[in-house]
């Protein structure tokens, strides 16, 4: 059964919002909207979250909204079909998608909507992702997934690589970044290595 964060259950904004509209309907709507994800992260199974947990987490640190689901490629692949329809019209301007294995979830997603899909290789129980990180990366020329390292970093890697997409439009988002990375850099120059 597809498991969902708190913020998955977003219906699709109703703009009703016409000229008639009255100020109260006006401002639920914007509140609405201020509310609604512009990043989805889907993974093929609720066994996938311990990775793909480190991308909510980081979009949610820069307070970007989002969503999280189960989207199981060869499980549920009317669900899958029906998430990529609606993606533009719901306002997702990026997905983020994890899978293991024979991994078909990104590359599908990336067929299925002309929104930007990030792939996320998870760790597979046999060959340890080397599987799913080959299955993402490798698409046939025309439909692209940006793909990133097996596991926790990639699934971090994947939702700062949005964030700085977005950021190139959203100056408030972009000092965000700048800040976090000058943080990272004043991290490592503090590091103290034993007995050198
Ligand atoms: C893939 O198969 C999922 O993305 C997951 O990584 C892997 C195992 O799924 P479960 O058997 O844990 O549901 O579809």
């Amino acid at each position: 059964m597809a498991k969902t964060d708190s913020t998955s259950r977003a219906k699709p904004e109703k703009r009703t919002a016409g000229p008639a509209a009255k100020p109260a309907a006006k401002s639920r709507a914007g509140a609405k909207a201020a509310q609604a994800p512009v990043v989805g992260v889907i993974m093929g199974s609720s066994s996938d979250w311990e990775v793909m947990q480190n991308a909510v987490a980081m979009l949610r640190e820069f307070g970007v909204p989002c969503e999280a689901k189960v989207i199981s490629a060869h499980r549920m692949p009317q669900d899958m079909a029906d998430y990529g329809a609606t993606a533009p019209g719901r306002g997702l301007r990026a997905i983020i998608a994890g899978a293991g294995g024979a991994a078909h979830l990104p590359g599908m997603m990336a067929a299925l909507t002309e929104v930007p899909v990030f792939g996320v290789p998870v760790p597979s129980k046999y060959l340890r992702g080397e599987d799913s990180l080959l299955s993402i990366v490798q698409m046939p020329k025309g439909i692209p997934v940006a793909t990133f390292a097996i596991g926790e970093a990639g699934a971090a890697n994947a939702a700062l690589h949005v964030i700085a997409n977005l950021a190139t439009t959203d100056e408030a988002l972009r000092r965000k970044l700048v800040a976090f990375r000058a943080r990272q850099t004043e991290a490592a120059r503090a590091m103290k290595l034993p007995g050198a």
